[in-house]
C-alpha cells in the first residue's frame, strides 16, 4: 500500500488561457462537496506559483513568466524530492503543465542516478522549448527542459538574453544534467501536435500509444505495453493531462481536443499503470473549473482517483 502525500502546485503561468490554477481548489472543494474523507485526510503542502506576475509586462515573451516558473520549479522539486525521501508517494494536483518538469526534477534528485521513466498521458506532446514554441506557453514545453532538448533545428523564434538564462536556469533546477533521455519517455494519447514536434519526436523515436491503438488491443494491455517499453527504467512518473479526455467527458481544460479517453478508460489505464511497483509519483494537470460546467472535470478527475485509490 503506498501512502500518499498531496503535492498541489497551482500555477496558471504556463498555459495560454487562465484558471487551470484554480483546478486545485476545484478538486479539493469537489472532496469536500462529496464527503470525500480519503482525500480531505491525505496529507498536503502546497507549491504556490506568483500567478499576479500575469498581471505585469512579460520580458520572454517565447517563454511566458519563465521567471516565476523558475521560482516554483524549486520550490516543487524540493517539496516532491523530500516526500519521496520520506517514503510517502506523491500524487500532485497541478494547475497547467508547465509544472511537470519540477516534478521530474524533483524525482531525479531522489533517484540520483537512477533510471527515469515517464509515461505522459495527454493530448499534447509538451516537447518544445523557446526556440521552438509558436505560443510561447512553457505548458507545452515541460519534456523539453527535462530533456535539456532545446531543438535549435527547428528553430522559429530569437530568444533575449533574458530567456536565454532564465531557461537555462529552468532546464538546471535539481542538478544540471538532463533529468531523462528520450529512449525513456512513452506517450499514450498524443493527438494534437506542431510540425516542429513532429520532427523530434520521429527523431527520437518516442512511442506514442494512441487513443484508438489503445481500444484495439485493450486499455489494460495498452498500459502493459507502455510499462514493458520502459522496463529499463528503475522508477516511473506518470503525468495525465485531463485533456488526454474526450471533451465529452468536460469542457472543463484550456485546450480539449476532441478523440480522447472516456473518464473510465483513463481510470483502467492509470489503474493498470500504479500497479506497477516502479511508478513513483502521478501528477494531475490542466483541470479549469473557468471553462467548465457544474465543476465537470473536478467531479471527473475525483470519480478517477477515487477508483485508483478505493478511496471513499
Ligand atoms: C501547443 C503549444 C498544450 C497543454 C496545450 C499546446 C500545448 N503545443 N499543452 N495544452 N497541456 O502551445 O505549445
Ligand atoms: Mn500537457
Ligand atoms: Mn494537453
Ligand atoms: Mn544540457
Amino acid at each position: 500500500m503506498r501512502k500518499l502525500k498531496i503535492i498541489e502546485v497551482p500555477c496558471d503561468l504556463g498555459a495560454g488561457t487562465r484558471g487551470a490554477s484554480l483546478g486545485v481548489d476545484a478538486l479539493r472543494l469537489e472532496a469536500v462537496e462529496q464527503a470525500c474523507s480519503s482525500y480531505l485526510e491525505t496529507e498536503y503542502e502546497r507549491v504556490t506559483a506568483d500567478n499576479t506576475m500575469l498581471n505585469q509586462p512579460d520580458p520572454t515573451p517565447n517563454a511566458h513568466y519563465l521567471k516565476g516558473i523558475v521560482k516554483f520549479y524549486e520550490h516543487a522539486c524540493e517539496a516532491i524530492s523530500k516526500t519521496l525521501d520520506s517514503g510517502k508517494f506523491p500524487l500532485i494536483i497541478a494547475g497547467d503543465h508547465s509544472t511537470a518538469g519540477g516534478s521530474i526534477a524533483g524525482i531525479k534528485k531522489h533517484i540520483g542516478e537512477k533510471r527515469l521513466g515517464v509515461i505522459w498521458v495527454d493530448a499534447h506532446a509538451d516537447i518544445h522549448s523557446p526556440y521552438t514554441t509558436p505560443s510561447g506557453n512553457v505548458h507545452g514545453m515541460p519534456l523539453g527542459a527535462a530533456l535539456h532538448f532545446d531543438n535549435k533545428e527547428q528553430q522559429i523564434n530569437d530568444l533575449n538574453p533574458e530567456e536565454t538564462t532564465q531557461w537555462e536556469k529552468l532546464k538546471n533546477v535539481g542538478g544540471k544534467q538532463p533529468k531523462i533521455k528520450a529512449d525513456d519517455i512513452i506517450y499514450m494519447g498524443v493527438r494534437d501536435t506542431e510540425e516542429q514536434e513532429d520532427i523530434i519526436v520521429e527523431k527520437l523515436s518516442i512511442p506514442n500509444l494512441t487513443v484508438s491503438g489503445c481500444r484495439k488491443i485493450g486499455i489494460e494491455n495498452s498500459a502493459k505495453t507502455a510499462l514493458d517499453k520502459l522496463s529499463h527504467c528503475d522508477a516511473i512518473y506518470i503525468s495525465f493531462d485531463v485533456d488526454s479526455m474526450d471533451p465529452s467527458v468536460s469542457m472543463g481544460t484550456g485546450t480539449p481536443v476532441k478523440n480522447g479517453y472516456t473518464k473510465d478508460e483513463a481510470t483502467t489505464l492509470l489503474k493498470t499503470l500504479l500497479n506497477s511497483p516502479k511508478v513513483c509519483a502521478l501528477e494531475i494537470v490542466e483541470i479549469n473549473p473557468m471553462l467548465d460546467n457544474e465543476n465537470k472535470m473536478a467531479k471527473a478527475s475525483l470519480d478517477i482517483l477515487r477508483g485508483l485509490f478505493s478511496w471513499n
